[in-house]
C-alpha cells in the first residue's frame, strides 16, 4: 500500500485527543466563620499570608462573615495546605479560634 505524504501535512485522524501534560488537581482554601476572632485580625492574615490587598481582604473576611464560609484561593495541594495551616497557627497563637482548610476542587 503506498500513500502520498505531503511534508507537514496531518495524515491522521482530526479527532482532538487529550493533552499529554496533565495540570495538577487544585485545592481550595476555605476561611471559616467564627464569633470571637476581631474582623482587622482575619484581614490582618489574609494580607499576610494569601498577599492580599485591603481591599481583597476585607471582602472575602465579610464573605464569610456573613455567610459563614468563604473560597479564599486555589493552589497545588502542598501549598495550600501549607498556608491553611500557617494561617490558623497565626489565630492559635492570639487564642483565636480563627479556621483555614483546604478541599480538593473538583
Ligand atoms: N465573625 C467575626 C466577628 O464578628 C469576624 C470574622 C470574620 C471571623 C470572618 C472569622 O472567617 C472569619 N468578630
Amino acid at each position: 500500500m503506498s500513500q502520498t505524504v505531503t511534508p507537514g501535512t496531518k495524515t491522521k485522524s482530526k479527532t482532538k485527543t487529550a493533552p499529554k501534560t496533565q495540570r495538577p488537581p487544585l485545592w481550595k482554601v476555605i476561611l471559616l466563620n467564627d464569633d470571637f476572632t476581631p474582623r482587622e485580625f482575619v484581614v490582618l492574615v489574609l494580607k499576610a499570608v494569601f498577599r492580599m490587598n485591603e481591599s481583597h481582604a476585607n471582602a472575602v473576611m465579610m464573605t464569610a462573615h456573613q455567610k459563614g464560609a468563604c473560597v479564599i484561593a486555589v493552589y497545588t495541594r502542598d501549598v495550600a495546605e501549607t498556608k491553611a495551616k500557617e494561617a490558623t497557627e497565626m489565630g492559635k497563637a492570639k487564642g483565636y479560634p480563627l479556621f483555614f482548610t483546604t478541599e480538593k476542587e473538583e
